[in-house]
């Protein structure tokens, strides 16, 4: 039985919540490759992902991870959607593994934009707005200037991408790969957290003609409403935890973390 025949009794199921741009990355290629699955919610900002439950999917702490219809469990938004593209057949056409010469370039592409963008983009939300806005410490200033250079890194590194890239509309020509997908739920993300935390310049998309076509095309594709659709149906939850109860989860993980930063700049946090 093909593996994408969900056998009786065992079922795909996605960990994670709907404003994680990876958790949204897996399930688009999920979706786009009409291989159903479970969402299963688990919220870090509840502390849902540093349980013993979750850690025995996830050692890591992170989600998001997916259960397979034969019971294997894997975690890391990339390495999962490799998986599926691996396993099945209808994947392929995102992530094209067995074509190493072609798959050469999505995995470049892909690469630039861990390395140079997302990765980049994670730690610019977390140390710019969700330290002195979620976690209420009291660093404004440095945040602000971390933000700055985020800003300045991810603004160079995306015009790379887009003058090194067809854009036409997407990455790599006519047709979206895993690259294309990665980098619609980080602009996706900048959209969402702009408006959440009122910081305009996490919208990376606005005043970029390219990126606006790009995420236009993106956004017209059925499986994205659907996605989108599913992210803002959790808006009102995601923002009460995020608020209310984020820092609360994290109050233990933050101490030292805080103690350095007392240090570092010389004033209360
Ligand atoms: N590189 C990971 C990033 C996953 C990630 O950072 N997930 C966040 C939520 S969006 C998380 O689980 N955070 C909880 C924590 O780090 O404690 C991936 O691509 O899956």
């Amino acid at each position: 039985m093909a593996l994408d025949q969900q056998e009786e009794g065992s079922e795909r199921v996605l960990y994670g919540f709907w404003i994680s741009p990876y958790m949204a990355l897996v399930a688009h290629i999920l979706k786009e490759s009409n291989l159903a699955f479970r969402y299963e919610r688990v919220s870090p900002y509840v502390g849902g992902t540093h349980t013993d439950r979750h850690k025995a999917r996830n050692p890591l702490g992170k989600i998001p991870s997916l259960e397979d219809s034969n019971g294997l469990i894997v975690s890391e938004s990339q390495a999962i959607c490799r998986y599926i593209s691996r396993t099945y057949p209808e994947a392929r056409k995102f992530y094209p593994c067995d074509d190493p010469v072609h798959c050469a370039d999505v995995d470049a592409m892909n690469d630039f934009i861990t390395f140079s963008i997302s990765g980049p983009f994670f730690n610019w939300f977390v140390v710019g707005a969700y330290f002195p806005k979620a976690f209420g410490v009291k660093a404004e200033q440095e945040s602000r200037v971390f933000s700055t250079w985020s800003m300045m890194m991810i603004g160079e590194a995306l015009g790379r991408m887009v003058s090194g890239s067809k854009m036409t509309p997407f990455l790599l020509g006519s047709d979206p790969y895993l690259p294309d997908f990665h980098l619609f739920h980080v602009l996706e993300l900048g959209k969402t957290f702009s408006k959440i935390f009122e910081m305009p310049l996490l919208n990376l998309v606005e005043g970029n003609e390219a990126l606006q076509k790009f995420y236009e095309a993106m956004s017209s594709r059925p499986s994205t409403k659907e996605i989108i659709e599913a992210q803002e149906g959790e808006y009102p939850i995601t923002k009460r935890e995020l608020f209310e109860e984020f820092g609360k989860a994290y109050e233990e993980r933050l101490k030292p973390g805080k103690a350095v930063l007392q240090a570092m700049f010389g004033h209360e946090v």
